[in-house]
C-alpha cells in the first residue's frame, strides 16, 4: 500500500494530482481544509489536504460481490477393516434413505395436484417456512373445493393469490417522484451507480424531468468519473460532496431541480463505521427516499446481513439487481415478506438505460410461478 499526502487549492485540483500520480484506483483515506502558503500569516490561502493511497493488489481484483467458498465437509478417515467398511456403508445408506424419506414426506403430505407448487417454490429458493404458509392455504382450498376439476392453471392461480396475500401491505413500486431526492445505498459492486444511471435516463428522457446527480462516492476516483460520464450523456450536472456541508451546499445549488439522484460509496457493508460515516455526509431524515441495492446473486444470508447493517439509515425500499445472473427470484419474496420492505426496481443486465424494470408484486409472482 502506497500512501501519500497532497495539498492543493481545491478538491478537484487534488484529485487531478492524485489521478496523475496514483491512477484511477487510488482511494481517498482522508481529506481536510487547510491554509496554505503565506508569509508571517499574510496572504494565506484556503486549500485542502488529501491523503490518498494505492494498493498495487487492487488492480488484480475484479469488482465483485464477495462470495465465500462453500466449506468442504471434512473427508471421513477411511475405515481400516472390512467390518468398519461395511458399517460405514450401512451408515451412509441409512443417511441417504432418511434424507429421501424426509423429502418424500415433505411432499407426499400434499395431494398430487399441489405438489408442483412446492417443487416450483423450492426451485426458486423461496424459504421453506414461507412455502409452508402458502401450502397450508392451498390445502384448505383443496379440502373445501371441487377437487376433480383441479387443473394446473387453477393451482397456479391459487398459488399466485396466496403469494399476493403474503406480500400485502408491502409497499412495492418504482420511485414516485414524491420527494426531490432519491439516494441509493448498498455494498460495493451491487450496481448502485449503474442503476442510478438507468433511473436517471428514465427520469430525463421519459418523465422529462429536470434532474441532477450528487455523488458522495469519493472513495475511488474512478467512481466520480463513472457518474460524470452518465451526467455528460444525459446533460445532467454532477455535484461531488465530500462532507455533510458539501452535501447541503450542493443540494442548495440544485434546489430548482425536480429530482436529485444521490450516489454513495459501497465499501465494505460489514463495516458499521462506514455506515455511520455515510450518515455523517448524507442526512437520511431529509426530504429523500433511500433505496438499498441488493444483488440477487448474493447468498440469502449475506442479503440479510446487508439489511441489518443498513438498518440504521432506514431504507424505504430495496432495488434487486443482477436478476439476469441468477435463475431464482425467491430471495426477493423472502426479503420483502420477512422485512416488510417493498422493492422499487429489478435490474436485468449491464446495459444502461435498458436493463431495468419497475418492481411489482405481480412481476415477482409471475416470474416465480412461470419457472
Ligand atoms: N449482470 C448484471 N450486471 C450488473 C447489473 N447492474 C450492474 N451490473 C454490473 O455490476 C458492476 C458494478 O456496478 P456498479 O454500478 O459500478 O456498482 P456500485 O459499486 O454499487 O456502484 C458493473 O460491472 C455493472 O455493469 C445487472 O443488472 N446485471
Ligand atoms: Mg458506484
Amino acid at each position: 500500500m502506497k500512501v501519500k499526502k497532497y495539498t492543493a487549492l481545491n478538491m478537484n485540483e487534488a484529485m487531478r494530482q492524485i489521478r496523475g500520480e496514483l491512477g484511477d484506483d487510488a482511494v481517498i483515506l482522508n481529506s481536510r481544509q487547510v491554509e496554505t502558503g503565506g508569509i508571517f500569516g499574510l496572504f494565506r490561502k484556503k486549500g485542502v489536504e488529501v491523503i490518498a493511497a494505492i494498493d498495487p493488489e487492487i488492480k488484480k481484483k475484479p469488482v465483485k460481490i464477495e462470495r465465500k467458498p462453500v466449506p468442504k465437509t471434512k473427508a471421513k478417515p477411511e475405515p481400516e477393516s472390512g467390518m468398519a467398511n461395511e458399517l460405514s456403508e450401512i451408515r451412509q445408506m441409512v443417511e441417504r434413505l432418511s434424507k429421501q424419506q424426509q423429502a418424500d414426506t415433505d411432499n407426499i403430505s400434499y395431494p398430487p395436484e399441489l405438489r408442483s407448487v412446492v417443487k416450483t417454490l423450492d426451485g426458486q429458493e423461496v424459504a421453506p417456512h414461507i412455502t409452508a404458509v402458502i401450502m397450508k392455504q392451498l390445502l384448505k382450498k383443496w379440502y373445501s373445493g371441487e377437487r376433480e376439476e383441479l387443473d394446473p392453471e387453477t393451482v397456479s392461480s391459487w398459488a399466485a393469490d396466496e403469494l399476493t396475500a403474503l406480500l400485502e401491505g408491502v409497499n412495492t413500486g418504482p420511485f414516485s417522484y414524491g420527494k426531490q431526492l432519491l439516494c441509493v445505498v448498498g455494498p460495493t459492486g451491487a450496481g448502485k451507480t449503474t442503476t442510478l444511471a438507468k433511473i436517471a435516463a428514465y427520469t430525463v428522457l421519459e418523465e422529462k424531468k429536470k434532474a441532477a446527480f450528487i455523488t458522495t462516492d469519493t472513495y475511488r476516483i474512478a467512481a466520480v468519473e463513472q457518474l460524470k460520464t452518465y451526467g455528460d450523456i444525459l446533460n445532467m450536472p454532477v455535484e461531488v460532496a465530500y462532507s455533510a456541508e458539501d452535501f447541503k451546499q450542493a443540494k442548495n445549488r440544485l434546489k430548482d431541480y425536480d429530482v436529485i439522484l444521490v450516489d454513495s460509496a459501497g465499501r465494505n457493508f460489514r463495516n458499521a463505521e462506514y455506515i455511520e460515516q455515510l450518515g455523517g455526509i448524507i442526512d437520511f431524515d431529509e426530504e429523500m427516499e433511500t433505496h438499498l441495492v441488493l444483488p440477487l446473486t448474493a447468498k440469502y444470508r449475506d442479503m440479510e446481513k446487508i439489511i441489518t447493517e443498513f438498518k440504521t439509515i432506514n431504507p424505504d425500499k430495496v432495488i434487486f439487481t443482477k436478476s439476469d445472473e441468477t435463475g431464482s427470484l425467491g430471495a426477493a419474496i423472502n426479503i420483502q415478506y420477512e422485512y416488510k420492505i417493498g422493492s422499487s426496481y429489478i435490474t436485468t443486465g449491464q446495459n444502461v438505460p435498458d436493463d431495468i424494470l419497475p418492481a411489482s408484486g405481480e412481476f415477482f409472482i409471475k416470474e416465480i410461478l412461470r419457472s
